[in-house]
């Protein structure tokens, strides 16, 4: 199975010529058709192998990769984020019910579609899935706004908000959905649970990041 470091060193196999310098000519002679672009580099979910399927306008990218444990798991990458598990923003049924092993696109609003295992009472299938990622991933600290919901500013009331819910979500025996899940012992990725790493994250991003998002 080839894996993204061997697809990278091939490419470094075509970096263009310096300026000035005549670019050297393909093997079979013909010129070379363009200089090439910097290569991002998504990183992986712990595993070997990573693989692109799909990207928006904003440069934001899904795909899938293997973690640590051989597990294949859909991702969503952006500059701002990094590459994160899309399963992370699953709760509920959704997780007890889904495993989301492969985004296929993402469009201009977010949209994702993609594939992944649903266990039913009788059965485990392979089923499309269609996610919208909440907002906080593109303007963390901005969680509410006059009409209940994000208004794209950040202010005292989105921090109030967070407390709020930080109150209720990080309580022992809490299963409903989790909205204060922003970060991990890791660092800022959500890992399925609210506890002070969500509290201490979520604070030092609401501090930057008063004002309008942009
Ligand atoms: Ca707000
Ligand atoms: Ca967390």
């Amino acid at each position: 199975m080839p894996d993204v470091s061997a697809a990278l060193a091939a490419l470094t196999l075509l970096v263009p010529a310096a300026p000035g310098e005549s670019p050297a000519p393909t093997r079979d002679g013909h010129p070379p058709l363009a200089h090439f672009a910097d290569i991002q580099l998504l990183g992986s979910l712990g595993g070997s192998y990573t693989e692109a399927r799909g990207v928006n306008d904003a440069g934001q990218i899904v795909g899938f990769s293997f973690d640590a444990h051989g597990r294949r798991r859909a991702f969503f990458w952006d500059a701002g984020t990094g590459i994160i598990d899309l399963n992370n923003y699953l709760s509920g049924s959704d997780a007890s019910q889904w495993t989301l092993r492969s985004a296929e696109a993402i469009n201009n609003t977010g949209q994702i579609v993609g594939t992944g295992w649903r266990v039913t009472s009788a059965q485990t299938i392979t089923a499309a899935f269609s996610l919208t990622l909440p907002n906080r991933v593109f303007c963390p600290a901005d969680r509410t706004g006059p009409a209940g919901y994000p208004d794209g500013y950040v202010n005292i009331a989105d921090l109030n908000d967070f407390l709020e819910s930080y109150a209720i979500e990080s309580a022992p025996g809490y299963t409903g959905p989790l909205t204060c899940d922003y970060a991990g012992p890791a660092g800022p990725s959500p890992d399925g649970r609210v506890s002070i790493h969500d509290l201490n994250y979520y604070i030092s991003i609401w501090v930057v990041s008063q004002g309008p998002c942009n």
